[in-house]
């Protein structure tokens, strides 16, 4: 990673608390109705909003791609289109952060900074506000994708597990189950919560019924072929999204791999403590969101750094990079792969040295 957009990054991060009071106060002065618009409790609803585009912001620029904070702003338009908050407002409230870090970031950092704010602002009414459904009704195993997500949504979890159990009975593969039901039902879930559709305690139960589906699928994990490799899985230190990497985890130990997965946010010295004493020959690093980009920037630095991990290979993946799937170069990492068995091929590829 660039160590000025390190810095630069990691500057508005420390002082976004400030700079999102300073960018509310100045959008109540562009639009005076907005505290009576919003009521009781509109100054710290704007805050943490603006606190939380700066923390996004913070990521772009630590990648260096402007795209990212663009794609968090189509994002949230989206967001506060299905909860009735006008574009116009965030527009204004957008207009206001750009006033505030042109006047209160050093002119070296606004120079940087600034460009991300204007490109969003340029091109924020731009494309469809709504994402499209993960639901393909040509795709395989549709009908039980559809039946599990059914039972989920109506709070059925033993059905919504049985369902995919027999299935696994009558022959489907756990990895056909994995990226044929519970991954898109999951990013259903993440949809509908998005458009408010569900609520957090619905998205929760879904995660949690997708986690013990897994655990039951590991009684039909196929005899794996003999293998002497060996791999970490771990999301970064502040990253709670915990079932992609699980899953990444399971498709290696399903070809062999000796797996050692340690879950959601993981704290950069301990990851580096794993690698050294597993000796691994892979670490797959996942994020959820945006918002752990640089983390993970980190982490894979400061692995390279010690040199008894010298030689592991680093994949990375997870949802932060649907947008930014080129990111992995900045970041320092040997590749990406956008699923759990792309993952596992990338990872043969590089390790024969294909
Ligand atoms: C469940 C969930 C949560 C739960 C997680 C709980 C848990 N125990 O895991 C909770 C409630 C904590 C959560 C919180 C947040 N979430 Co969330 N979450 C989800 C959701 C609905 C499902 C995640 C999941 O289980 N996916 C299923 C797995 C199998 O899919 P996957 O993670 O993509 O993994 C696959 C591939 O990506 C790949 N892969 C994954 N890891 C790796 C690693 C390597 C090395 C490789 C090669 C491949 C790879 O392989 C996997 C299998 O094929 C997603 C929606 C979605 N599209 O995924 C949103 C989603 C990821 N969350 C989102 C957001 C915004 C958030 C919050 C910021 C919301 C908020 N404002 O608070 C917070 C951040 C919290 C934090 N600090 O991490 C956004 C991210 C948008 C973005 N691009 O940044 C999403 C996409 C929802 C949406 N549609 O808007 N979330």
């Amino acid at each position: 990673m660039d160590e000025s957009a390190k810095q630069l990054s990691r500057l508005i991060e420390n002082f976004a608390a400030a700079l999102a009071e300073y960018a509310v106060t100045r959008h109540a002065e562009i639009d005076p109705d907005l505290p009576e618009r919003y009521g009781r409790g509109w100054r710290s609803s704007w805050v943490g909003d603006v606190k939380a585009r700066l923390s996004y912001l913070a990521q772009a620029i630590a990648v260096r791609q402007p795209s990212l904070f663009l794609d968090n702003l189509r994002w949230t338009r989206t967001a506060f289109a299905a909860r009735e908050v006008a574009t116009e407002d965030l527009r204004n409230s957008l207009v206001a952060l750009r006033e505030v870090l042109e006047a209160e970031l050093p002119e070296s950092a606004s120079r940087v900074a600034l460009p991300y704010v204007v490109e969003a602002l340029d091109h924020l009414e731009q494309a469809s506000s709504r994402p499209p459904t993960h639901l393909d009704g040509s795709a395989p195993r549709a009908e039980l994708l559809l039946r599990y997500l059914e039972a989920v949504l109506e709070g059925r979890r033993e059905d919504a597990v049985r369902t995919v159990l027999e299935a696994a009975e009558k022959g489907a593969s756990v990895r056909e189950l994995y990226e044929q039901v519970l991954q898109p039902a999951q990013a259903e879930i993440g949809r509908m919560w998005h458009l408010g559709e569900i609520s957090i305690a619905d998205e929760h139960f879904a995660t949690a019924t997708a986690a013990m589906t897994m655990s039951r699928l590991r009684a039909h994990f196929p005899e794996p072929p003999p293998s002497n490799r060996r791999m970490i899985a771990a999301a970064v230190g502040g990253d709670l999204h915990e079932i992609g990497v699980r899953m990444v985890a399971d498709f290696f130990e399903m070809e062999g791999w000796s797996v050692y997965c340690i879950g959601a946010n993981v704290p950069v010295e301990d990851l580096v403590q794993t690698v050294r004493e597993r000796r691994a020959h892979l670490l797959a690093l996942s994020a959820g969101t945006s918002l752990h980009l640089r983390t993970v920037g980190e982490a894979i630095g400061a692995v390279r750094a010690d040199p008894a991990c010298d030689g592991v290979r680093i994949l990375v993946g997870g949802a932060a990079f649907a947008a930014v799937p080129d990111a992995w170069k900045e970041l320092g990492a040997d590749g990406y792969a956008g699923s759990a068995s792309q993952a596992v091929a990338l990872a043969e590829r590089l390790l024969s040295g294909r």
